[in-house]
Formats: structure tokens, C-alpha cells, sequence
């Protein structure tokens, strides 16, 4: 076949294309977005997909016209090389850059939100992210973290309020880690040594999601995963009184038995 490279290359953006824009209708599209903010990361992500999207497009099909027009069974000429243009060597240095400048500049309030405006809200929860497991602390009744009466949870079994502003401070016990919650388009990397926070208001009543990380963490990566359960703050301080009550029991019982191991 005279054109094989030219229609092999075109296939590129074709499959590229279809796979796009079939990905909804197999579910492998973005999952469900619950948190107050997420449409504006969405917005973002949809944006910068379009702009690479056209590009791509448009390279790959300028990639096949010269493919076909200059293959070498038709043409006899023979082939003459070019020492480059300066001019068109500028435009392609200064069209990404002033690209790359707008974007910058175009997300800096998303970023801002995301990241740097921290809600003036006490801390909903500590996470300690380790090999290979999320490990949350919440405040007992008194409020503070680090106290008797925290409540420790590290069977990935979470809960959070819906409707209000989360606050977690992270950290990690080992390695990097990173916190994801896709359904709440939030994802921090936990940096061994480094103290963070991340914040997300859950728009949804109630609601389950997953917990990932999205770090390569070691061979144990995939089990660090969790469920999330988001609900009404009264429904949570009940689970929250649930969890604490069940942990005494099982204080109390561990109690028992150093005392016993003492005795012996
Ligand atoms: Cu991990």
C-alpha cells in the first residue's frame, strides 16, 4: 500500500478522538463530582483539554498531509533540506510561552482556593498517611488533637460531615504518599517531615466515595485505599460517640488483660 504511513499515522488523532468521547459511555470519564468546588477544577482540566486537544489534532493531521504529499514512491524529486526559519522559530517559542503565562494566570484563584485560602475552621481530622494504610485521628469531645480522648480509626472506614468546610491536617509516618479523593477532585502529596492541610465541603447530603493514594508508595501502593462516608454533622457526631464508646470497651479490655499479665 503506497500510503500505509500516511493513514497509520492518521489513525493517531482518530483513536485519539473516539477514545475521548466514547470514555463516558463505558464509565472511564471524570467520576462524579460532589464537592462545592470541584467544577471549577473540572472547568480548568476541560479548558487545557481542548486547548492540547485542538493542537494535537491539528499536528497530526498536517503530520499525514505531508506524509501523503511527500512520500517517497511518488515523488522522483529528489529531497531538499532547509537550515530552518528564525522567524517561525520565534512564533513557536513565544506562542507556548504566552499560552503557558495565561494559564498561570487564568487558574491562579483556583489554585488560591485549592490550596492557600485555609478555612478558618477547627481541624475535622488528622491523617497519617503510612505503609500501607490511612490512619485518621479525630479530636475526642474536648476538641484537641493528641489527647486521651482521640478517637483513632485505621480499618479505612471514614467519616466526615457533609455540608461544611473539612479541615485535615496530614502527614506521612514513612515515605511519600498522596491523599486523593476523586469524587472531591482533592489530592495533596504527603511529604514525610512536612505538616499540611487540605480542605473540601461535601455538597452532597450523604454520600460514599473512595480514598486512594496516588503516590507510588511500595508494593503494599493499592491497599491504601479507604471509604469515605460523608453526612450530616449529627449523623457524624453519632458515628463519632459510636467509634469513641467501642474504643473504651476495647481499652478497657486491653486493660484488663496487662493487669491479668501482671498478676501471672
Ligand atoms: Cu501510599
Amino acid at each position: 500500500m503506497r500510503h500505509f504511513w500516511a493513514f497509520l499515522f492518521l489513525l493517531v488523532p482518530i483513536l485519539g478522538v473516539l477514545t475521548f468521547l466514547l470514555a463516558p459511555y463505558y464509565n472511564h470519564a471524570f467520576p462524579r463530582d460532589i464537592s462545592e468546588q470541584g467544577h471549577v477544577i473540572d472547568q480548568l482540566f476541560m479548558f487545557i483539554l481542548s486547548l492540547t486537544g485542538i493542537i494535537f489534532v491539528g499536528t497530526e493531521v498536517c503530520l499525514f498531509y505531508f506524509m501523503w504529499k511527500y512520500n517517497g514512491q511518488s515523488n522522483a524529486e529528489p529531497v531538499k533540506y532547509s537550515h530552518g526559519s528564525h522567524t517561525l522559530e520565534v512564533v513557536w517559542t513565544i506562542l507556548p510561552a504566552v499560552t503557558l503565562l495565561f494559564i498561570a494566570i487564568y487558574q491562579m484563584n483556583a489554585w488560591a482556593d485549592a490550596k492557600m485560602r485555609r478555612p478558618n475552621v477547627p481541624v475535622t481530622a488528622e491523617v497519617t498517611g503510612r505503609q500501607f494504610n490511612w490512619d485518621v485521628r479525630y479530636p475526642g469531645p474536648d476538641g484537641e488533637l493528641h489527647t486521651p480522648d482521640d478517637i483513632v480509626r485505621v480499618d479505612g472506614d471514614i467519616h466526615f460531615p457533609s455540608g461544611e468546610e473539612v479541615l485535615l491536617s496530614i502527614k506521612s509516618a514513612d515515605v511519600l504518599h498522596s491523599f486523593f479523593l476523586p469524587n472531591l477532585r482533592i489530592k495533596q502529596d504527603v511529604v514525610p517531615g512536612m505538616q499540611q492541610y487540605m480542605w473540601f465541603k461535601c455538597r452532597e447530603p450523604k454520600e460514599v466515595v473512595d480514598i486512594v493514594c496516588a503516590e507510588l508508595c511500595g508494593w503494599g501502593h493499592y491497599k491504601m485505599s479507604g471509604r469515605a462516608t460523608f453526612e450530616p454533622r449529627a449523623e457524624f457526631n453519632a458515628w463519632l460517640k459510636e467509634k469513641a464508646a467501642e474504643q473504651n470497651v476495647r481499652q478497657v479490655a486491653q486493660a484488663k488483660e496487662e493487669k491479668k499479665e501482671e498478676k501471672k
